[in-house]
């Protein structure tokens, strides 16, 4: 007996030295101490001894269970330890390393010209009206004295969703509808907002672009009015030593109409932006026709008006330098982040 026990000692002491991971020693405990193993069996084969041997036997196994159970424990706080320094260790992270930093956006090109030309007028008392993308062909057709055989009706030109319903081809719907919630009050509006035409795109047709429109109404507004807002408009996007040009033009929703120029930077010198004609065409305006008033119940033998209209894309391909209409839409950070 005595013989077997120091075998299970030697054993014992041994696995439990060579044990390497908490892993390791767990199966060493499952084999000394767990409900099959060697120091539980001969726990229980004491009963079978004689009531001298017993005692002395019994001891002898505490004791030997006493020594494994403190050297188990023994390695058990050592590898524990160890694996605590390697997980710390595998976990370290430096907290001197610098930081990466997050690129910044910035506002879209178009953003910005419409929030600059949205403050000019601004400054000159105008409002800022919006209104719905989706609108009814009374709104952006009849209303504005487009007659249904009208070149701008036709199917191809505009997106129509219903037979009544189509997205609005310009912002002019929101000033009439502007007029009609206002009316008969005076009305100084803008309406920026984005527009959509069947068109193929290329580098200065996009299907979908932004336009802002102006409309002034009131008793005793004159052409002069129109002249004036414009011109200081103009002055004030492009630089107050610009030259304005009024040249005379044709719309169904202003009688008469003008198509406003201002002076290229070329100085009429000959270059690609102005196509040598020292101009470039800004804006459409002109006074608001009486049909127009009459549909918003405005008495054109009492009130008179203005209005004008202007592509977003192209002042701002012509204030920037840019080429290609398409750069816009593409949100390429390359093209965007020149605009910081
Ligand atoms: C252009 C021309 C224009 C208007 C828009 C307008 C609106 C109402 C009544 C009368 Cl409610 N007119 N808008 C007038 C003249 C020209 O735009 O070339 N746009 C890019």
């Amino acid at each position: 007996m005595q013989e077997k026990l120091s075998q299970i000692r030697a054993k014992g002491i041994k696995e439990i030295d060579e044990a390497s991971s908490s892993a390791d020693l767990n199966s060493i405990r499952l084999e000394y101490f767990g409900k099959k193993g060697l120091i539980t069996q001969l726990m229980r084969g004491l009963g079978t001894l004689s009531p001298e041997e017993r005692p002395v036997v019994g001891k002898l196994v505490n004791e030997l269970r006493k020594e494994l159970e403190e050297t188990w424990e023994k390695k058990n706080q050592a590898i524990l330890h160890l694996e605590a320094e390697a997980k710390l260790e595998k976990e370290r992270i430096d907290v001197e390393l610098p930081g990466r930093k997050p690129r910044r956006g910035n506002q879209h090109p178009l953003s910005a010209i419409i929030q600059e030309i949205t403050e000019v007028f601004l400054g000159m008392g105008f409002s800022v009206a919006e209104g719905p993308e989706i609108e009814e062909d009374y709104y952006n057709f009849e209303a504005l004295n487009i007659p249904p055989e009208h070149p701008a009706r036709e199917m191809h030109d505009s997106l129509y969703i219903t037979d009544k319903t189509l997205l609005r081809t310009h912002t002019s719907p929101v000033q009439i509808r502007t007029m009609e919630e206002l009316y008969p009050n005076p009305v100084r509006i803008i309406a920026p907002g984005r527009v959509y035409r069947r068109d193929a795109q290329d580098a200065t047709h996009s299907p979908m672009f932004h336009q802002i429109e102006g409309l002034v109404v009131d008793v005793g507004i004159t052409f002069s009015d129109l002249k004036g807002v414009l011109t200081e408009f103009i002055k004030k996007i492009f630089g107050q030593d610009r030259k304005v040009r009024f040249r005379p033009s044709f719309f169904p929703f202003t009688e008469p109409s003008a198509e406003v120029d201002v002076s290229c930077l070329c100085q009429g010198s000959g270059c690609r932006v102005c196509k040598n004609t020292g101009w470039l065409e800004i804006l459409g305006s002109g006074s608001v026709h009486p049909n127009v008033l009459r549909y918003a119940k405005y008495d054109p033998e009492v009130y008179s008006g203005f209005a004008f209209g202007m592509g977003v894309e192209r002042i701002t391909m012509l204030r920037y330098g840019i080429s290609d209409i398409r750069h816009f839409y593409e949100n390429d950070a390359r093209f965007l982040e020149q605009f910081r």
